[in-house]
């Protein structure tokens, strides 16, 4: 099976899929996107021009989500969509919640549609301020019954939460002692830990 991950540094979405796919222990090459190549050959790839991109056997699927849920029904051996239906639907909910509430407002495309008056420094920083802002709100509804997101397992949910706390620090933001306890509690599994893709400079 060939696999490719087309990624770029300090993409969060991206970053979702890696640690899925390392978890999953599934074998891939990661090919790293340019800024110049996400708006002209990567096109060819994926016509949004966003990352990430997953190919398997040279059929190419997009959307972060889409692509964690393909591999999740297809490496059925580690599971991380929960136990039963009530934990899919509620880790559907966060992964939701991150991917389109949270994510998309910040995306640098959608700000320099809307904001093209905000230098870059300005930008980071409403970005930060935004995920906090909603990471907030999602806090009373999560971690309830362990120190893992949803349920007793590490589940998608943690990967997503994780990954854009992780981008909010990354924008600037200051740390938020809720999301951080997770981020500990989470790396305190060392398959969790191990899975975990090593920061990259982002250009994003
Ligand atoms: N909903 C998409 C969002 C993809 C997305 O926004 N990717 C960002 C990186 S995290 C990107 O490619 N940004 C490039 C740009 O906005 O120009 C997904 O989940 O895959």
């Amino acid at each position: 099976m060939d696999v490719l991950l087309y990624s770029a540094k300090g993409s969060n979405c991206s970053e979702r899929v890696q640690w899925v796919l390392n978890f999953k222990r599934i074998p891939y090459q990661r090919i790293e996107v340019s800024s110049q190549e996400l708006g002209s050959s990567y096109l060819t790839v994926n016509p949004f021009g966003y990352v990430p991109s997953l190919s398997v056997d040279g059929l190419v699927f997009s959307e972060s989500m889409a692509i964690v849920e393909y591999l999740e029904e297809r490496f059925t051996d580690i599971p991380l969509l929960g136990n039963n239906l009530n934990e899919k639907t509620h880790i559907r909910r966060v992964c939701e919640y991150v991917n389109g509430s949270i994510h998309s407002p910040q995306n640098k495309t959608v700000l320099k549609f809307f904001r093209p008056d905000l230098d870059d420094s300005s930008k980071r920083q409403l970005r930060g301020e935004w995920i906090t802002h909603c990471l907030d709100k999602l806090s009373a509804s999560i971690c309830h019954d362990s120190g893992y997101v949803i349920g007793h397992n590490f589940s998608l949910a943690d990967i997503f939460v994780a990954s854009i706390y992780k981008k909010a620090r990354q924008h600037g933001a200051a740390g938020h002692e809720f999301y951080h306890q997770h981020l500990m509690f989470i790396r305190n599994n060392e398959q969790v830990a191990r899975a975990e893709p090593p920061e990259d400079k982002p250009h994003e």
